[in-house]
């Protein structure tokens, strides 16, 4: 199976870049803002926009891990239940939290994570950043900050490596 590269390491630099100055537009500077990296690939990638956001505003912005474990009967079928959320010790009583990960595709692992969100108080509002979104979705549910929007089919996949995780940074799909 040929695979197809999608990002590059420059565009991913260059889409964390430009995702780190949205989310200081839309909020109008990082006073309240909290980002929560959900498992694996959007925790780094949640390190790299709080980075980047200390450079352009020269402040820091709290940044969380958000495990949640799934189990997975049937790969093909994306068939995924929450088993469970192992969530972070910090108040988000009236903060903007920023939820990071690396695909969007059917807003389920959203849906839990908003779920481990809510659990640990009331924010002022949640938003939604990904590297990647893939479509196919089966919630309500939309990012506000996508670095690339990457139509596919239901079969296809999409490999996130990040230098952090996997020793190289690029974006690829399978063909
Ligand atoms: P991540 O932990 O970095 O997000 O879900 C576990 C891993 O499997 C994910 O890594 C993701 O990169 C990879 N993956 C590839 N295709 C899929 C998919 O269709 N669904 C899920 N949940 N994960 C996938
Ligand atoms: P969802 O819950 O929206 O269906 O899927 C989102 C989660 O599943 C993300 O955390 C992401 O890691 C993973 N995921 C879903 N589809 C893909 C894919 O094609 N490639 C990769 N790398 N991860 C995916
Ligand atoms: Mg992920």
């Amino acid at each position: 199976k040929a695979k197809a590269l999608i990002m590059d390491e420059k565009a991913i630099e260059r889409a964390v870049f430009r995702i780190a100055h949205e989310i200081i537009e839309k909020n109008k500077g990082v006073d309240n803002v909290v980002l929560v990296g959900i498992k694996t690939r959007g925790w780094p990638l949640s390190l790299r926009f709080a980075k980047k956001i200390e450079e352009i505003e020269g402040s820091k912005v709290p940044v969380f891990p958000l495990d949640i474990t799934y189990y997975r009967d049937d790969l093909e079928k994306d068939d995924m239940a929450p088993m469970s959320v192992k969530s972070f010790d910090f108040d988000i009583k009236d903060k903007t939290v920023v939820l990071v990960d690396d695909v969007l595709y059917t807003g389920r692992t959203v849906r839990a994570a908003l779920d481990a969100i809510v659990d640990r108080g009331r924010p002022k509002n949640v938003e939604l950043a990904v590297l990647i979104d893939r479509g196919h979705r089966e919630l309500p549910i939309r990012a506000d900050f996508i670095g690339k929007n990457v139509p596919t089919s239901r079969s296809e996949r999409i490999s996130v490596h990040l230098e952090e995780t996997d020793g190289t940074s690029q974006v690829l799909i399978n063909e």
